[in-house]
């Protein structure tokens, strides 16, 4: 006899396309840091869907948002004005610090927004021939799944004949200015990147990376723009990343805990001066903007406020490093990270997914990326209590190695 969640894993792998390889676990309940699978076993989530639930799984203020919106109004489309996005595009403007801000649904449609901002700015404001536009991003990025993204990545999976990609892009090694600065024309409009690589295995750049983008963006005249999608909203112990540096870029994407763990919410933010060349026709989507994501992520925002959770990430984050830092482990190279985007690598070839399958046995849920780095990025509202339980496990998992 299967189990239960034995049963569901093989119905979804029947019925579903095979783009994903998860961790044999179901998850059928989740509460704050916490989920449970359908035979009741409870786990850490150390995952928190790749940062989209910095506020914790069902926060009770986001759902209450949501079931209230959705008693009065979930979708309009932007044919017609909703009574609620005025408020939630203030709110947004005021929490990043930015004059306007773009609604979308995914992280992957900010960061085409992004780009779609940076062509036209450079074509209408800097003067640039249309589809001579050149944008510039770093090696081993990640920004989403769109063709028009992966044609900017240099992760062959990512990739795989999926061609023709997108002409008018250069890669350049990740924190290193002089090659930004190099790899600069006269027909560049933008340069794209993340403050922490995510996927890369939460490649933190050297101390002053981010202020010298800031210089070389601006001496040179083209945008620096942040995909802040997954370090945003708190998850490094800033609002975001690029605060750590006070390097604030000219446009920011933003997605995942914009929407609480609970809808998908996503926008890019900037200024006047660059927002101003989107004019009416020429970029939108049938749901963004509407009154259910507004609703949610009016509240996914007050609750980063009001339980001060950046700085709680910080905190928290700190004790993890030292923590894991200390533990004996021959096969473990370094923890590194900010806040509570961390991840611990182990020596080249490592198996890292037999870790993972070994400490959700013992109830910590976490994904290995590249196959030798894991990354643990727990709900930012896991209490100091539940991180020194869940780093007990972890610790004798890494020390049996
Ligand atoms: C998957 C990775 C993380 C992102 C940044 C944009 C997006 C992402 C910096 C796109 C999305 C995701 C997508 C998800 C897994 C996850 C991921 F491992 F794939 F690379 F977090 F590290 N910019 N990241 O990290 O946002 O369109 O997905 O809303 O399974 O593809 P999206």
């Amino acid at each position: 006899m299967l189990t239960k969640s034995e049963q569901i894993i093989e119905k979804t792998e029947h019925f579903g396309a095979h783009n994903y390889h998860p961790l044999p676990v179901v998850i059928a309940k989740a509460e704050k840091s916490k989920v449970w699978d359908p035979e009741g076993k409870e786990y850490f989530d150390f995952l928190s869907a790749y940062s989209a639930v910095n506020q914790g799984h069902r926060h009770p203020k986001i759902i209450a948002a949501l079931k209230e919106q959705a008693d009065k109004c979930t979708l309009t489309s932007r044919a017609f004005h909703n009574d609620i996005l005025g408020d939630f595009l203030e709110k947004l403007c005021a929490f990043t610090g930015y004059e306007m801000a773009l609604p979308m649904n995914t992280g992957a449609e900010a960061v085409e927004t992004a780009i779609k901002l940076a062509r036209r700015w450079g074509v209408e404001k800097k003067g640039i021939e249309n589809g001579k536009q050149e944008l510039i991003f770093a090696e081993n990025n990640f920004h989403g799944r769109t063709v028009g993204v992966i044609s900017a990545s240099t992760e062959e999976e990512s990739r795989v004949n999926y061609g023709p990609y997108l002409t008018g892009i250069k890669v350049i090694p990740y924190d290193n200015p002089e090659a930004l600065e190099a790899a600069i024309t006269e027909n560049t409009c933008a340069f794209i990147f993340e403050p922490i690589q995510g996927e890369a295995g939460v490649y933190v750049p050297s101390e002053g990376y981010l202020k010298k983008v800031r210089e070389i963006c601006t001496k040179h005249n083209i945008m620096m723009i942040a995909d802040e999608v997954q370090t945003g909203f708190c998850r490094t112990g800033r609002k975001f990343a690029c605060d750590h540096e006070d390097a604030k870029p000219d446009a920011m994407a933003l997605g995942k805990a914009l929407g609480g763990g609970v809808f998908p919410v996503s926008a890019v933010v900037a200024d006047h001066k660059f927002m101003e060349v989107f004019t009416p026709g020429t970029h939108g989507s049938t749901f963004g903007g509407n009154p259910l994501a507004c609703a949610v992520a009016m509240a996914a925002l007050d609750v980063l406020d009001e339980e001060k959770l950046a700085e709680k990430a910080e905190n928290l984050g700190k004790i993890f490093r030292d923590t894991i830092s200390k533990v004996s482990c021959k096969k473990m190279v370094q923890v590194r990270g900010k806040g509570l985007l961390n991840a611990v690598v182990f020596e080249d070839g490592f198996q890292a997914w037999d870790v993972c399958v070994a400490l959700k046995n013992r109830g910590v849920l976490a994904k290995q990326t590249h196959g030798n780095i894991i990354r643990f990025a727990p709900p930012l509202v896991i209490t100091e209590d539940e991180l020194h339980q869940a780093l007990e496990i972890i610790i004798e998992v890494f020390e049996s190695l």
